[in-house]
């Protein structure tokens, strides 16, 4: 049986908490009963067009059918799910019923859902059956085999739980509803687990709860001028933090808004949905941003005449992009600076234009506490570039049963180390730098260097393996192996890593054969010296 949910989330302290309660940032309620209840179209999806009743009556029926499998609140279910109208009902049923999902994202393969089905004791999986050439069925029903606490299969397609029918609307939407207010979860209750960025061997599980993620969300929406006219559309995978909450669709449907969902960012297929549907805000990762702006420039025909607002974060986006936004897609850009484990800032949108594209913005609450700090965690002057920590009401103390993590990762009085260098300007907008944690953001998609070493060792032909970011015009970063060892080709060592089951985007993108590795005067790896190696070979003409 699943361990009670309450050991091993670490929580605020009770005084801070109170605190919040009386500022009336953390309201005491489960996210679902924001929900709006009217005749209004809140979610588009292809043809799928749901109404705000009809979301609830599928969202209140899917958590009937949870119950009727078994299901009982502070269970936890794996959410696989690609971008569409079932993620967000299931999603929606989880948080009235007090289910908890787990925020997988459609890349993972048997090595991550391994590892998050068994840390979150899930009792279920939710999956496309096939998805984009891959057997999802096949490999739950290994996890089904494998993990102990996993029994049930939630499936889009054929082979389990047909979850068409699963997020069918209720028999009876009164009778239902009020089953759900009376069961409802309380604010204090996880809402959801998300995924760490990840900087040691495998992600970690951020518990976010009905109170700090109800905040989240309508304060994101708040400072991104979201409101029931607005149309939000969420191209990037749902189960990120920035398109599920920072507004993202739940940001947007607390506001009384309308969510459209796409499958990809392609611009060729998004600009389309944004003149159709009159989308007025959507949220890219930088890499996409920039195809925005070479499609835009290439085809000024393509008018995206309703979009006010284009929010880039998840990597830094370089200045130069930032100040072609407005002229070339005609709105206004806002940088979000966020984090799936709390914090969140945003330039405002009244920003002057040199803050809003050269700065990342500054803390959407007022009670968000940032330092940035030296190595010693001694607060740098002004102006100076220091390692930023955190504490707020939507940042939580710890990750989920994660005692030696949270040693390194939060300071004893609570702070959590982002890992990010940052610079603070004079009126409080914070600048990203660079970082000290041991992570490569290829494209938004953030991956543990740790974790894809730990993976690499596991393969004969490797004694000893450094993992560090290189360059790259397009994303931003690649991941690039320095190995010792024999000579394995890059096809090779992708090849295996597959085959042990690592999603696509942890795969190395390059590797450097040598003799040996840099150290330190104190014998660590000298990733520095590794990074500027790979960015000095890149300037090298191909031999
Ligand atoms: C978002 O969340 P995560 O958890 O995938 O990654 C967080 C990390 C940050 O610590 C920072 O290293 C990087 O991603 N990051 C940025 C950035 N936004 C995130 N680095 C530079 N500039 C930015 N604008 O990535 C995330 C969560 C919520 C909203 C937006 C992004």
């Amino acid at each position: 049986m699943p361990q009670p949910l309450a050991d091993g989330v670490v929580g605020w302290p009770e005084e801070l908490a109170a605190a919040y309660r009386a500022k009336g940032i953390w309201r005491g309620r489960p996210l679902a009963s924001y929900l709006p209840d009217t005749e209004e179209i809140a979610l588009v999806d292809g043809e799928t067009r749901l109404t705000y009743a009809e979301l609830r009556s599928r969202a209140d029926g899917a958590a009937g059918r949870l119950a009727a499998l078994g299901l009982r609140p502070g269970d936890r279910v794996v959410v696989q799910l690609p971008n569409g109208w079932p993620f967000v009902v299931l999603t929606l049923a989880c948080l009235r019923s007090g289910i908890v999902p787990v925020m997988a994202l459609p890349a993972h393969r048997r090595h991550e859902l391994l590892h998050l089905a068994g840390h979150a004791e899930a009792v279920a999986i939710a999956i496309p059956d096939q998805h984009r050439g891959f057997d999802h069925l096949r490999l739950a029903k290994e996890l089904v085999n494998e993990v102990e606490s996993l029994e049930h299969l939630l499936v889009l397609g054929a082979g389990g739980v047909d979850l068409a029918e699963l997020c069918a609307p209720a028999a009876d939407p009164a009778a239902e509803r009020s089953r759900w207010d009376a069961r409802a979860p309380g604010g204090s209750d996880v809402a959801v687990f998300l995924l760490s960025g990840g900087t040691t061997g495998l992600p970690k599980l951020i518990t976010r709860t009905h109170d700090d993620y109800t905040y989240n969300a309508t304060r994101s929406a708040e400072v991104s001028g979201i409101g029931a006219d607005s149309v939000y559309l969420a191209t990037l995978p749902l189960g990120h933090n920035f398109p599920l909450a920072c507004p993202g669709i739940l940001g947007t449907l607390l506001a009384g808004g309308r969510v459209v969902i796409a499958p990809s960012p392609d611009p060729a297929k998004a600009f389309p949905v944004i003149a159709a549907e009159g989308v007025t805000h959507t949220s890219v990762v930088p890499a996409v941003a920039a195809r925005w702006l070479d499609h835009a420039a290439a085809h000024p025909g393509d008018r995206l005449a309703s979009l006010r607002v284009l929010q880039v974060g998840g990597a830094r986006l370089a200045d130069e992009l930032a100040f072609r936004v407005r002229p070339v897609l005609g709105c206004t850009l806002q940088q979000v600076f966020g984090m799936a484990e709390g914090l969140l800032n945003y330039t405002r949108l009244d920003d002057p234009e040199e803050i809003i594209c050269t700065t990342q913005g500054r803390p959407m609450c007022p009670e968000d506490e940032v330092l940035l700090v030296d190595e010693l965690d001694r607060p740098v002057p002004d102006g100076e570039p220091g390692s930023l920590l955190t504490r707020g009401p939507y940042t939580p103390r710890g990750y989920y049963r994660a005692p030696e993590q949270n040693a390194r990762a939060f300071t004893p009085d609570g702070w959590y180390r982002s890992g990010d260098i940052c610079r603070r300007d004079p009126h409080g907008n914070l600048i990203v730098e660079g970082r000290d944690k041991d992570m490569i953001n290829r494209g938004g998609e953030k991956i543990s260097a740790e974790e894809v070493e730990n993976l690499l060792y596991r393969l004969d032909a490797v004694a000893q393996v450094a993992v560090v970011a290189m360059p790259d015009l397009v994303l931003g970063e690649r991941i690039c192996a320095y190995i010792v060892g024999e000579q394995v080709s890059l096809e090779e060592l992708r090849a295996a890593l597959t085959e042990a089951g690592v999603a696509a985007y942890k795969l190395p993108d390059r590797v450097v054969h040598c003799a040996e590795l840099p150290t330190t005067k104190i014998g660590k790896i000298d990733k520095k010296a590794l990074r500027e190696d790979i960015a000095r070979r890149m300037q090298e003409p191909a031999r």
